[in-house]
């Protein structure tokens, strides 16, 4: 379904068409551009307060600024919906997030106003800072590099890292803090805190004003901005701010906080700001989910709220008539309080995905055992190694992809020291829509090859709970990996029971074919081996849980059995799952035809994960397949 853009959104495909619009008028483009997203997600999904946000920003920064030349980096990119549909993709946004549509996220690949690809947060001001110096070395004419980045990107260290640089080299380069108070769920940390001091401080923003009106009435008059505004850092500003001002000590000309959803005064200051040189922060105050009512009210749940009806504001839940299995996530954050509750050693950690982890359970009851510390992957491991040398065991919940911040500290940290942290990697395996930047692909391999390192992942909700309830007890680290979405047990509070560490297990029994799957993947082979036995080939299944340790034993019993052996794991096949049994085998001198179904060596775009699965041959069809393959292989 195509949606139709409002009269004035209608006239414009690209920056230099909204260029045309006159000033006076931007905030009805606003107008429909807000629409158009409103229109468009509650049809199809996807994130939506975030754009919203950031509707008069966007706006305003094409039309003040020479995009593409001029470049324009959105931290994370899920706020980049306007971006997109200014820039070309206006007509094509419905297929956004959807196989083979559009990315959710900014991609050099999709549009050269795609400045920078994203998907992982706080990378903004790196990446603009590197622009900026790189476009002066090659000898570039001048551009204006802007970084967007929202204040919960902004807790991330790397942000800091960059600003560190940037005040140290003097590049020209514009950030613009998008400040709305929120990361997913509500921001944390000092800065947050700092943040809302130097919005509301009376001194300050009256010497701040001060400067703005000096500012404004000079460049009306056309005098040189830049000049003027060193003339005022000279006397009243910089004194006062620079002790102040923690962008200021940083050597960041410091401009704000401005209403971030008045569009006609965002364009007069992106205007000046354009003439000021070297890095500089704007600070700009907006509300996330501006413009629908019940996003600014419940700005956590109208994150990514899925389809929704954009009158009644009725988010469209799939009814069904019997129970369906729960997410792994709220196996986890249910499992982990109940553990919790009987083990005081245990305590929690995420980085800024409290309700995305479903660690909000545990810290809804236990808030003083259980840290959202931020959009810091990093500091959560290592803070969790530190908590875990006083004899506390730490479950530290981290997206898979997002793991791969912090694999120094995971080594470093963690496994050199063999300190017992549980780590549980959710969104193991294709992440579906959110693409390649949130794919789950990698962390059997980058894990497996650490010493101490214990890897499981759960066939289902039974197996999540026992390995959980396992962990607590192993001396060492211990990373347990699922996938986004449901399980498949509605009666998933099972009783818990103690797996042996690397011990896997015979799910089917079967003569022709061994297939050893590892965690939730399984139910497909299951299904394809179930379909296969009535169309008479004899299929074995092995849950194998374990990535490493493996189990010796049960696997000296498979290639003493079988030649045609196939692995599968909803993770990469280079130096995955399939690569340890390959190891195993060639160590052992087993000669059986080995066929491994995972994930390529290429990035694999966004979809549904089924579809995704299917392109990568291991659906249930393409398990089938590989099956039929590698007999007929041994015939021939
Ligand atoms: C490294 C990393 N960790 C976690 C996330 C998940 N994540 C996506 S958006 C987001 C919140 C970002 O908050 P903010 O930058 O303030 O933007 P807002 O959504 O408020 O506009 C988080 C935690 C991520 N994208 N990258």
């Amino acid at each position: 379904m195509q949606i139709q853009p409002g009269k004035h959104l209608k006239k414009i495909k690209y920056p230099a068409d909204l260029k045309q619009v006159p000033e006076a008028d931007l905030h009805l483009v606003c107008q429909d551009l807000r629409q158009y997203i409103i229109d468009t997600v509650s049809v199809y999904g996807g994130h939506f307060g975030a754009s919203l946000g950031v509707v008069e920003l966007t706006v305003a920064l094409h039309y003040v600024f020479e995009t593409p030349y001029d470049q324009l980096i959105w931290d994370v990119g899920h706020q980049a919906y306007g971006h997109k549909i200014l820039t070309g993709r206006r007509d094509n946004f419905h297929t956004n997030r959807l196989y083979g549509g559009i990315s959710g996220f900014p991609k050099r690949k999709e549009s050269e106003y795609d400045a920078f690809g994203v998907g992982h947060s706080s990378t903004s001001i790196s990446a603009g800072l590197g622009m900026a110096v790189g476009a002066k070395i090659a000898n570039h004419d001048p551009k204006q590099i802007v970084a967007v980045i929202g204040d919960g990107a902004m807790t991330g260290g790397m942000a800091f890292e960059a600003m560190n640089h940037a005040g140290d080299i003097h590049s020209d380069l514009l950030i613009i803090l998008n400040d709305n108070c929120m990361s997913i769920d509500p921001n944390v940390g000092a800065l947050k805190d700092y943040l809302t001091d130097i919005t509301t401080s009376q001194t300050y923003n009256k010497v701040k004003d001060e400067v703005w009106n000096v500012l404004g009435k000079f460049s009306k008059f056309g005098v040189n901005v830049q000049e003027i505004v060193s003339k005022i850092e000279g006397g009243l500003k910089s004194s006062l701010l620079k002790h102040s001002n923690l962008f200021e000590s940083l050597n960041l000309r410091y401009f704000g906080p401005v209403d971030g959803h008045d569009v006609h005064h965002l364009t007069r200051i992106l205007t000046d700001l354009k003439q000021i040189p070297g890095p500089k922060i704007l600070h700009c105050i907006t509300t996330k989910g501006k413009g629908f009512a019940l996003a600014e009210k419940d700005q956590t749940l109208w994150h990514a709220p899925g389809k929704f009806d954009k009158i009644t504001g009725q988010i469209h839940k799939k009814i069904f008539d019997k129970p369906q299995p729960p997410k792994y996530q709220d196996v986890f954050g249910h499992t982990l309080l109940e553990l919790a509750r009987l083990n005081p050693k245990i305590v929690g950690v995420t980085p800024a995905m409290p309700s995305g982890s479903s660690m909000n359970i545990m810290m809804k009851e236990m808030p003083e055992r259980a840290f959202d510390v931020g959009i810091a992957e990093q500091h959560a491991v290592t803070f969790s190694a530190g908590m875990a040398t006083q004899g506390l065991v730490p479950f530290c919940n981290i997206y898979s992809t997002f793991m791969q911040r912090a694999y120094d500290q995971v080594i470093h940290d963690v496994c050199l020291q063999d300190l017992q942290v549980v780590f549980c990697l959710d969104r193991a395996g294709f992440a579906g829509a959110d693409g390649p930047t949130h794919h789950g692909a990698y962390d059997i391999a980058y894990m497996r090859c650490i010493p101490n390192m214990t890897i499981a992942s759960p066939m289902n909700e039974e197996e999540l709970r026992n390995l959980m309830y396992s962990a607590q007890f192993h001396k060492g680290p211990f990373t347990i990996r699922y996938p986004r979405g449901e399980g498949v047990m509605p009666n998933w509070q099972t009783k818990f029971e103690a797996i042996e560490i690397g011990k896997g297990r015979m799910v089917k029994s079967g003569t022709d074919v061994a297939i050893i799957s590892i965690g939730h993947i399984g139910n497909l082979a299951l299904q394809a081996a179930n379909e296969l036995e009535e169309e008479g080939v004899s299929v074995a299944l092995f849950d194998a849980r374990f990535a490493k340790p493996l189990d010796k034993n049960l696997l000296h019993d498979i290639f003493s059995t079988f030649d045609r052996v196939i692995t599968i794991e909803d993770g990469c096949l280079m130096g995955g799952f399939g690569s340890a049994i390959l190891e195993f085998a060639a160590d052992h001198q087993y000669t059986s035809k080995i066929k491994r179904l995972g994930i390529p060596d290429e990035v694999v775009e966004h979809g549904e994960q089924m579809e995704l699965y299917r392109d990568c041959g291991y659906d249930v069809a393409g398990i089938k397949t590989a099956v039929v393959g590698i007999s007929e292989y041994i015939r021939v």
